[in-house]
């Protein structure tokens, strides 16, 4: 994909869009408007954004329990996400995933997953299915640090490299599972390092500079395009919010939380159009203002929409 200021402007009108929505389900979270578990993806939508921004309509997407972020980054409607995790009739799942199971498959987006480490298998299948049927598409898979832990992981890599499977892991290490800093629950720095063992390139890179996010991906891909197999990315970043809504977070220090907020990927991404004279202040003001409006809108269509009738309350659920 070439990055012309199109391109790197609609990258970043889609970071702006993940920030607004996420901020906007924290507070009618709070509110009492959205029922269930709700996990935000503020301050890492440079990894969303760095990876799928460049994906093909044919590719493949496994996500997380924080996976507001990526179905944005893919062109998910917002007012089908809103509707969801306020549990409406008119949501992506009929109301009765929310914002856990969100998924479309005419996106390729195989779906949300409250099953820690789960989507790495399904992005495996997923790679399998395209090497199969020689259809040129790749599989990302975006999980967590906790999640690098799970056999999933290294059964997935496993397979994926050794039938050189068209597949990109990418790893969101924001440094916490849970309440658990990486520190204590991982004996090494670099999760990247555990490519290694996989005999495939594993990368880390700042996961707050898209476009750092961005280079990686585009190499990961290309290698996979070519059937060189895949690639595991680890991407440094952090989540301004605690695990969930309503996490008080005591386990991290105030001086954590404002050295990455000093490293915004947004703010960063902003200077970086700015000195490139992709973006001028005017301009950032009226896109932030359109994405204000998208966000509104998705939250009335969500709010005048309906329940599902008890009658549904069995229909499409699957255990
Ligand atoms: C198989 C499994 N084990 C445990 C859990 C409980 N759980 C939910 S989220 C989470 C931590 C995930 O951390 P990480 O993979 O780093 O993702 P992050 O929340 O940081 O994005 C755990 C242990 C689960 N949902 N699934």
């Amino acid at each position: 994909m070439e990055l012309n200021e199109n391109a790197l402007l609609k990258m970043y009108r889609t970071m702006l869009t993940i920030r607004e929505f996420e901020e906007t389900a924290s507070t009618l979270f709070a509110n009492g408007e959205i029922p269930g578990f709700v996990h935000l993806y503020s301050g890492e939508e440079a990894v969303a954004v760095g990876i799928i921004s460049q994906l093909e309509p044919g590719d493949y997407i496994a996500s997380t329990h924080r996976g507001h972020g990526h179905m944005i980054s893919r062109g998910g409607d917002i007012k089908l996400m809103f509707a969801e995790l306020f549990g409406k009739k008119t949501g992506y799942c009929k109301g009765k995933g929310g914002s856990m199971h969100i998924a479309d498959v005419s996106l390729g987006f195989l779906g949300a997953n409250g099953i820690v480490g789960a989507g790495l298998p399904l992005a495996a299948g997923a790679a399998f299915a395209c090497k199969y049927k020689k259809n040129g598409g790749v599989a990302v898979c975006f999980f967590g640090d906790g999640a690098s832990n799970r056999g999933t992981l290294h059964e997935s890599l496993n397979i994926a490299s050794i039938w050189k499977l068209p597949a990109i892991f990418v790893c969101e290490n924001n440094m916490y599972g849970i309440s658990m800093n990486q520190k204590n629950h991982q004996n090494i720095n670099d999760i990247a390092d555990r490519a290694s063992a996989y005999g495939i390139p594993g990368v880390s890179v700042d996961g707050n500079n898209v476009m750092a996010v961005f280079e990686a991906g585009q190499e990961a891909i290309k290698r996979a395009r070519n059937g060189e197999g895949p690639t595991l990315i680890e991407c440094k970043t952090y989540r301004y919010r605690g695990h969930f809504e309503g996490d008080p977070t005591v386990y991290r220090p105030d001086e954590e939380v404002q050295y990455w907020k000093q490293r915004d990927p947004i703010e960063q991404f902003k200077k970086r159009l700015v000195e490139m004279n992709v973006l001028t202040e005017e301009q950032d003001q009226a896109i932030r203002s359109e994405v204000r409006n998208l966000i509104r809108e998705g939250v009335e269509f969500a709010r005048n929409s309906e329940y599902p009738d008890v009658s549904e309350l069995l229909t499409d659920v699957y255990c």
